[in-house]
This record gives C-alpha cells, sequence and structure tokens, in this order.
C-alpha cells in the first residue's frame, strides 16, 4: 500500500506546467497581483504532474457515491483513480472553478483531503472551500455549495456505514445546486474508471486543515472555512431560531440528541446548545471519531440502542433524536415513542404552516417509492402535487430545481426540503421542535405539554395510519439474495391482477421504474412490488450501499382508518403480510436467516 502525500508523487512520469491558456495566465497575474500582501512564503506556480496509473474494477457508485473497504481505498491510486476519473467526465467545464470539500470525519478522512486537494489543482481548479479539519455533513456541504455559487463538492463519507480501518470509506460528488451528482455523471465516472491512464496530481505541499484561512499556492488557494456556519446561516432562512430557543427554555421541555460519535456533534453544539440554548447534557455522543467510536452510525431503533433506552425509560425526554455518520439521516423519538421517518414526512407536511420557510405554502411533496403512503393522503388532503421516485436522494433534485417539491422524505430516516439538496438530519430535528412549538404555543407551561406522540396520534385520528417496516437482511451471500430477487421476479410474473397471495389480492406486481418528468431520463429496476388491492404493499430491493456481500431489503405497508388499530405496534399489525412476503419470497431457504438484522 502506498499513499500519496507531500512530495511522494508515486510512479512519476512527467511534469508539465498547468496547460490551460487561461489558467495560466490566472496564475501570473493573481500571484503578482498578491505577492505584496500575504504571499510571500507561497508564491509559485503551480505546475502539474502526470502519474501513469491503471484502471481498477468495481469502481461504480452506488445509490449514494462509491463505498468501499476503507483498505481498499487506501490502496494505491484508488481514491484518487476516481477522483480523476470524475473530473475527466466533468471534462473542461472545472477549468478556473472552486471545488468544496469535506467529509464525516471518519478514518483516512484527513489524507484522502490532501490527495483530493493535489487532484483539483492538477486538474484545473482554482480554489478548493474545505470544511475545518476536513468536516463537513452533507447537508452543510449542500448548503456550501449553494450559498456560495460553487461549481460542486467531494464528501468523503460512507454515511452511515461503520468506519475505521477495517470498516469503509466511502467519496460521493454533489453538482452546482447542492445535489447528489444524476446517474448521467455517475455513468460517466465509471466509463473513464474503466479506461484511466494518468493521474494529474498539482506539485503542493499538504495543507493545513486546522486552522480556519487561506493558503495559496500561485494562483490556487484552498480555504479552510468553519463546517457549520453557511449550513447555520441557511437554517435561520428556513426556522424561527428566537421561537424554538423560548419553546426550548420551558421547564416542561426537554430533548436529548444522539450524535453517534458522528459527524453532527458539533452541529449539534453549535446549534441546539449555543443557539437555542439547550443544555449540554442533552447531547450524547457529540465528540467525532474517526471510528465512530467503535459503533454503527446508523440512527435506527438497532443501531442507537442507547438513546433508544433513554427515551423508553423512567423519566424520558420530550424528545430524543439523533443523526447518521455524515449527518443527512435521522430518526425522531417521543416519550417511549417512535415516528417512522415515512410518517415523519407526512407530519411536517400536513404541520408546513409551524415552519415560517413554508408560509406561503407548499410547492409539492415527494417520497421515495418504498416510503409508505402516509405522504399520499397528506398530499390529497391538501391537494399538493406529488411525485413518487426511486430510492436515493439524487431523484428529489430535478423536482426541487424545478419548484415542484418543498418537503420529501425517504423511509430510511432521511426527510429534507428544498432548502438544499439533500437530506437534512438537524433540518428534521428543527422541523420537530418547530411543530411542538406550535402546538404548545397556547399551553402555559405547567399545562398538558403537546408531546410527539399527541401530534402523531391527532394525524392518524385525521389521515388514518399507514403501517410500515423494513427488515434488512445484512451481509447475505451474493449469489443467495440474487436467488431471493429471481424468485420474487418469478412470482411477479405469474401474478395479474386478481391473483390471491394469503388473504392478499394483487392489485399490481412490477419492477419499479421512473421516468423523472423533468428531464425525461428512465431509471429501471428500481425495486420489485406487490400492490394489493387494499392498498397494502410488498417491497424487494438489493441495497446499493453496501461494500460486502449483498443487503436485502424487504418493505411493508399496511393501511388502517380503524382507531381501535392506531396504538397497535408495527409488527403485530403487519404479521399476516410479514408472512405472506416472506413465503413468496422463499427468503429463509434461500439465505439460512430466520431473521432479519435490523427491523425498523
Ligand atoms: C440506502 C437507503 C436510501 C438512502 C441511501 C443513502 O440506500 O435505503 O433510501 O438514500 O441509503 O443514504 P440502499 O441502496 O442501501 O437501500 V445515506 O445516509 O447512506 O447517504
Ligand atoms: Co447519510
Amino acid at each position: 500500500m502506498q499513499l500519496l502525500s507531500g512530495n511522494r508523487l508515486g510512479s512519476l512520469t512527467r511534469s508539465t506546467p498547468v496547460k490551460n491558456p487561461q489558467f495560466s495566465t490566472a496564475v501570473q497575474s493573481r500571484s503578482s497581483r498578491k505577492l505584496s500582501t500575504t504571499m510571500a512564503t507561497t508564491v509559485k506556480t503551480v505546475t502539474t504532474k502526470e502519474v501513469a496509473t491503471k484502471p481498477i474494477d468495481g469502481q461504480k457508485t452506488g445509490t449514494s457515491g462509491l463505498r468501499k473497504r476503507t483498505q481498499v481505498f487506501m490502496s494505491e491510486n484508488y481514491l484518487a483513480n476516481w477522483v480523476q476519473s470524475l473530473f475527466y467526465a466533468l471534462g473542461d467545464e472545472i477549468v478556473g472553478k472552486t471545488l468544496a470539500l469535506g467529509g464525516d470525519g471518519r478514518y483516512f478522512g484527513k489524507e484522502a483531503a490532501q490527495i483530493i486537494i493535489k487532484l483539483a489543482a492538477g486538474n484545473g481548479f482554482k480554489r478548493i472551500v474545505i470544511g475545518k479539519d476536513a468536516l463537513l455533513a452533507t447537508p452543510a456541504m449542500s448548503a456550501l455549495i449553494r450559498r456560495r455559487k460553487l461549481y460542486g463538492g467531494l464528501l468523503m463519507t460512507a454515511s452511515h456505514n461503520p468506519g475505521g480501518p477495517d470498516n469503509d470509506f466511502g467519496i460521493k460528488f454533489n453538482y452546482s445546486a447542492g445535489e447528489p451528482a444524476p446517474e448521467s455523471i455517475t455513468d460517466k465516472i465509471y466509463d473513464e474508471t474503466m479506461k484511466i491512464s494518468a493521474l494529474k496530481f498539482g506539485d503542493l505541499s499538504d495543507v493545513d486543515l486546522s486552522k480556519v484561512g487561506v493558503t495559496a499556492f500561485g494562483s490556487f488557494e484552498v480555504e479552510v472555512v468553519d463546517s457549520v456556519e453557511d449550513y447555520l446561516s441557511t437554517l435561520k432562512e428556513v426556522f424561527d431560531f428566537p421561537l424554538l430557543k423560548s419553546f426550548m427554555a420551558r421547564k416542561d421541555f426537554s430533548m436529548v440528541f444522539d450524535g453517534m460519535h458522528a459527524v453532527t456533534g458539533p452541529y449539534a453544539k453549535r446549534i441546539l446548545v449555543e443557539e437555542l440554548g439547550a443544555p449540554d447534557s442533552s447531547l450524547k455522543d457529540c465528540e467525532p471519531s474517526p471510528t465512530f467510536n467503535g459503533g454503527h452510525p446508523d440512527p435506527n431503533l438497532t443501531y442507537a440502542e442507547e438513546l433508544v433506552k433513554i427515551m423508553w425509560g423512567d423519566k424520558a425526554p420530550t424528545m430524543g433524536a439523533a443523526s447518521d455518520g455524515d449527518g443527512d439521516r435521522n430518526m425522531i423519538l417521543g416519550d417511549h415513542f417512535f415516528i417512522t421517518p415515512s410518517d415523519s414526512v407526512a407530519m411536517i407536511a400536513a404541520n408546513a404552516e409551524a415552519i415560517p420557510y413554508y408560509k406561503s405554502g407548499l410547492k409539492g411533496v415527494a417520497r421515495s417509492m418504498p416510503t409508505s403512503g402516509a405522504l399520499d393522503r397528506v398530499a390529497s388532503a391538501l391537494k399538493l402535487p406529488f411525485f413518487e421516485t426511486p430510492t436515493g436522494w439524487k431523484f428529489f433534485g430535478n423536482l426541487m430545481d424545478a419548484g415542484k417539491c418543498s418537503v420529501c422524505g425517504e423511509e430510511s430516516f432521511g426527510t429534507g426540503g428544498d432548502h438544499i439538496r439533500e437530506k437534512d438530519g438537524i433540518f428534521a430535528v428543527l422541523a420537530w421542535l418547530s411543530i411542538l412549538a406550535y402546538k404548545n404555543k397556547s399551553v402555559p407551561e405547567g399545562g398538558k405539554l403537546v408531546g410527539i406522540k399527541d401530534v402523531a396520534m391527532e394525524h392518524w385520528n385525521k389521515y388514518g395510519r399507514n403501517f410500515f417496516s423494513r427488515y434488512d437482511y445484512e451481509e447475505v451471500d451474493s449469489a443467495a439474495a440474487a436467488s431471493v430477487m429471481d424468485q420474487v421476479r418469478n412470482i411477479i410474473a405469474s401474478s395479474p391482477k386478481g391473483t390471491k397471495l394469503g388473504s392478499f389480492t394483487v392489485d399490481a406486481a412490477d419492477d419499479f421504474k421512473y421516468v423523472d418528468p423533468i428531464d425525461g431520463s428512465v431509471a429501471a429496476g428500481q425495486g420489485l412490488r406487490f400492490v394489493f388491492a387494499d392498498g397494502s404493499r410488498i417491497i424487494f430491493r438489493l441495497s446499493g450501499t453496501g461494500s460486502a456481500g449483498a443487503t436485502i431489503r424487504m418493505y411493508i405497508e399496511q393501511y388502517s382508518n380503524d382507531p381501535t388499530q392506531y396504538e397497535k405496534d408495527a409488527q403485530e399489525a403487519l404479521a399476516p403480510i410479514i408472512k405472506v412476503a416472506l413465503e413468496l419470497s422463499q427468503l429463509e431457504k434461500f439465505t439460512g436467516r430466520e431473521r432479519p438484522t435490523v427491523i425498523t
């Protein structure tokens, strides 16, 4: 294994001044202009050194970027090959532009940042804007790109996957609106990875990322910025901070936020404690760690176990929340109560008047296909345009850019709005705080505080409840997972409308295909689904974010408008349809798994 850093450029083949004439001119004029001021120690012309390389198999991005074992990313040229392929895919349009850079603080992030900075310099970018210590939450990256009108950004994260030398690293690209790269770009990157032969590095020394400020190398500059500032400014445009602050000061309110030792720690400190006045004791595990302290930074009922214990304990706070490795996911809990992410997006949409950013109403709402239909009911009651997209946030971007979607969500703990182009964990927390503040406006302190569960009950009483559950079977043998999917495909092929599966009657069964209503692009093969006559659904998908084996996701949904059922446990309510799903897929037979790794 060899890492590139400083001047240790592996198999150097040639060294040339930066080729683009515009860029060279800029180098001269900018550097001479700055000579007299800040640049005394750093003036030199950036030269590009080309390093020979060879294609590496399997650098195909999944649902959200490229994720592999950290050791794989640390092997010679692995990261550089992918980043260089991205720059080739983007072509000349990157010359002279500014690229944002940051990550979730996981192991190898700081070294990776130095490699990416050199590649950016060698490929003609004029400036890098990077979060201090190479930290940027995914939503903060999106906000930074949008506020500063940057060309795009690279995020060094494998999101909710565990980190450390024996776990995962990852990288993804966000484009100029702050959105995850669309498939048209990721497909091109993959093509480039298959034919790459040279890496172009700027000949620079490593940059100190621990201090806010600008380091210049001739005309190429690296600006280290506070990781929270721009994002906080965006959030202040969305929420009423003074109102939230006065609500959180109520003696009958308390919350706990679990940073899971991931990137949101510094954000929670700054936003919840310093801005909104929450006591320090409301923060749990808010010190980022390169290994997430050995944990799995996935905010669900299984991996955020300690938070779950607190919220199901005596003296549970009013609200509990957690976010994932890179801060784009969220889990919202009440006192002995779990809000499913599918319900969360529906309830935020239904209560949008509590959020100043939405005061003139919602433009439309969207959810990913496996997400429950709770949002559909809100959309139809409020007569809002509604969209159903494939899994992955990249599909929401076009809708938002076209002004057709204000709030969207995924069942996988992803919730967000069109203030940025990523899902946003802190947004969800502030949205729920806003709903509580709004509902408690006329409840005097010491009166009966409207809590998270009350909001949910009120919602279900109005719209009915979409019971929802997801079963994840992680790290299943890939061939076994393929057999399960083949089996499900066979059942689909032999299940025309009217077929009975258990006590459920098939209305439609297919492999979900999405035609983007804005640009007409087609995404096929996005999940095998059964929709039954009573609106219940069974869906099977293979995960596109894992790094070893395959993960099967089975999604189950059933609607009820019987108020006596609303408080029922989802597993109990869904038991009959779960049984049908397991039988039709023969999952246990093919995988040998008697139970899932995670149940949501
Ligand atoms: C999962 C989720 C999906 C989410 C994606 C990225 O993808 O199901 O809804 O958008 O992760 O989230 P998959 O292909 O494993 O099912 V994150 O927080 O990893 O950026
Ligand atoms: Co994430």
